[in-house]
């Protein structure tokens, strides 16, 4: 079978899954919130990347569909651990270029919460800068409708493109994700903790919220902590969890 056969079919079969990456505020000692990363259980070919995958559903259009299933399983999910009792925190999803573009994608989103009863508080939606510039007006026009139904808005991957500040300006945004690519050498590269700081104070006097992605050890954090960025994704608190795993880490935390 073609791979994008395949792909509808396992949309149909219910093999795709969310697993999810906690965000941890290092000051409060608190999770903030979860990123929902899609994965592809196969039966034949086990647990597949979205890499592997992402960029045909992208091209084929099943992102569309596949799309509005992450976004219901996640809000579906966010709004069961609140009622399990944990503390209410964010969940994060990721919407590529063509379901950011898509036809009704307001509709679609305002339907899901309303479905999922999740409140939109606790949503956040991501897009990188590349999606974000291919139509400046759109895409403004686009997150003030999102915003106004109290949903937040995170960019991704920041640094990596090239939006330039006055695009950032424009955007009608609350969080900046600061990208990983930055992260790995910043205790030692004066390079990077130049970036990485000058993001920072970009945010901070923009008053945005931030999360530095790709945290990976105590050293970074620290690093981090230091110049007032408390919010932290990546494996040196954990990498994304299967479901299951989500609530051992939650209770840890409480
Ligand atoms: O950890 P991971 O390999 O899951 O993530 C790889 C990339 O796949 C990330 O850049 C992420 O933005 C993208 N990705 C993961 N889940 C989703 C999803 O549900 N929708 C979209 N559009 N992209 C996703
Ligand atoms: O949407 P985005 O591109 O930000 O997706 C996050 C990606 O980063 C996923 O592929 C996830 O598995 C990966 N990731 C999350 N934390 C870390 C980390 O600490 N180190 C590295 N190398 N990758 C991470
Ligand atoms: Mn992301
Ligand atoms: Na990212």
């Amino acid at each position: 079978m073609v791979m994008e056969t395949k792909m509808r079919a396992a949309l149909e079969n219910d093999e795709f899954i969310l697993h999810y990456q906690p965000q941890v505020n290092v000051r409060k000692g608190k999770v903030v919130g979860m990123e929902a990363l899609v994965r592809w259980d196969s039966p034949e070919d086990g647990l597949i990347l979205p890499q592997d995958f992402i960029p045909l559903a992208e091209e084929t259009g099943l992102i569309i569909p596949l799309g509005e299933w992450v976004l219901r399983t996640a809000c579906s999910q966010n709004r069961a651990w609140q009622s399990a009792g944990y503390p209410p925190m964010d969940i994060s999803v990721n919407l590529s270029a063509r379901q950011f573009r898509q036809a009704r994608l307001v509709d679609m989103v305002e339907r899901v919460l309303r479905e999922t009863g999740l409140d939109p508080r606790y949503l956040v939606l991501e897009i990188t800068e590349s999606v974000a510039l291919q139509d400046v007006d759109f895409t403004v026009a686009t997150l003030q409708s999102l915003r106004a139904m109290g949903i937040k808005i995170a960019m991704d991957d920041f640094g990596t493109g090239f939006s330039s500040l006055s695009y950032l300006k424009r955007l009608p945004i609350d969080i900046l994700k600061i990208d990983r690519s930055f992260m790995r050498d910043v205790v030692h590269s004066p390079q990077d903790a130049a970036i990485v700081s000058t993001i920072i104070s970009l945010a901070h006097n923009l008053n945005l919220k931030l999360i530095a992605e790709g945290v990976e050890s105590e050293a970074q954090a620290r690093f981090l902590e230091k110049k007032q960025c408390e919010e932290i994704q990546g494996y040196l608190f954990s990498k994304p969890l299967p479901l299951p795993e989500v609530e051992f880490f939650l209770r840890r935390f409480r």
